[in-house]
């Protein structure tokens, strides 16, 4: 076979090749099989050196033809492939914007928020404002500014927990810290107490720690609401008045309120309030032991001693002060039987409210 003839047939096998290519890579190695430095047609020009000068314009014109058309088909024949390679990609990585998203389960406040926020609501209604301060406290405000004796139980490492004081105080290494975590908000009553000169009309929500064991009616740390109000004049009657108001706003119009004598270190007299039962209107039922009354809150005046560490003068203005934990408020409006409940984080639970 003569050299042109040589390069007619290589000409009609590669275009055959590349129409053949069914992919780039395919394609690709059929470049390189022909038009590369060790392909076919590099290896027929080889054989130009054999050949007379006068045959070899002829010859290198065919070749240059013979490449020029290789290279065309390949290009042709390249772009067809990238084309249907885009297509197909186009169709498996489709994305259909009309399908419905996904629904994310929007988040809720907890029922304890809620009604924090419905109690801190009712007495912003009467003129109350927030008061907020630190969990962690100093015994001075826990407790001795709210006039609790040394041997107090409350005081025992055993009901309160006790923050090591890392500042390597020699009280703190003998065990005897005088920070810990606040067992009621009261402490920030007392730092308002100690800034502000009455009247006073305050609300103080947030977390308080006692050692616990949680039960039913028990949480090593839940949620209480203080109110404090001094002003000249207050007296018990104000002090009822206003826990009626909340009791009405709280558990519905027709409550009554009750309120049976106690003891609290800071309040003088002090008091426990039970409100009628809403369940049973006041008639007895499974909610209130039959009692017909549910026990809500406590509450006193302001011992004239706690207004000695502030600096308030007790001949001038007196006060009282009331305490409920939200929790239970909670577990009473809502018919929870277990505080537990508030803090285990099940969502058949948590959904309900
Ligand atoms: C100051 C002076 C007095 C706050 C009060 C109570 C009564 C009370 C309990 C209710 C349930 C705590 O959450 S509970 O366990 N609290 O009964 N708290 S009087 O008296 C104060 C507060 C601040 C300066």
């Amino acid at each position: 076979m003569s050299i042109l003839e040589e390069l007619h047939a290589l000409r009609a096998e590669g275009l055959g090749a590349i129409s053949a290519a069914s992919e780039l890579t395919a394609l690709d190695a059929v470049r390189v099989a022909y038009l590369g430095k060790k392909g076919s047609l590099t290896g027929v020009l080889r054989g130009l050196a054999g050949l007379s000068a006068d045959e070899r314009p002829a010859v290198g014109k065919a070749s240059n033809e013979v490449r020029d058309a290789l290279e065309a088909a390949i290009e042709k024949r390249r772009a067809a492939l990238s084309a249907t390679a885009l297509a197909s990609r186009l169709i498996a990585e489709a994305v259909d914007v009309t399908l419905p998203g996904r629904r994310r389960a929007p988040g809720h406040q907890h029922l304890i928020e809620r009604v924090t926020r419905e109690i801190v609501e009712i007495f912003a209604g009467i003129g109350y404002r927030v008061a907020e301060g630190p969990e962690c406290e100093l015994d001075y405000y826990n407790f001795t500014a709210l006039n609790t004796p040394q041997d107090h139980p409350a005081r025992n490492a055993s009901d309160t927990f006790y923050v090591e004081d890392l500042s390597g105080d020699v009280a703190a290494v003998a065990g005897e810290s005088d920070v810990m975590l606040r067992t009621q908000t009261s402490p920030v009553q007392v730092r308002v107490m100690e800034k502000t000169t009455p009247p006073i009309y305050i609300l103080s929500p947030g977390k308080v720690y006692r050692r616990d064991v949680a039960d039913p009616s028990h949480l090593p740390q839940f949620t209480q609401i203080e109110g404090l109000v001094v002003d000249e004049g207050i007296t018990f009657g104000d002090l009822k008045g206003t826990l009626e108001h909340f009791a009405h706003e709280m558990f519905g119009p027709s409550r009554k309120v009750r309120l049976r004598p106690h003891f609290f270190p800071f309040t003088e007299p002090s008091a426990e309030v039970d409100v009628s039962c809403h369940v049973c209107d006041g008639a007895g039922c499974r909610m209130c032991k039959q009692s017909g009354w549910l026990e809500v809150l406590g509450c006193g005046m302001v011992d004239p001693n706690v207004f000695g560490y502030v600096g308030i003068d007790p001949e001038l203005y007196s006060g009282f002060a009331f305490g409920m934990g939200a929790e239970r408020i909670a577990a009473l409006k809502y018919g929870v039987p277990d505080l537990r409940h508030f803090v285990e984080s099940d969502m058949r639970f948590l959904r309900q409210f």
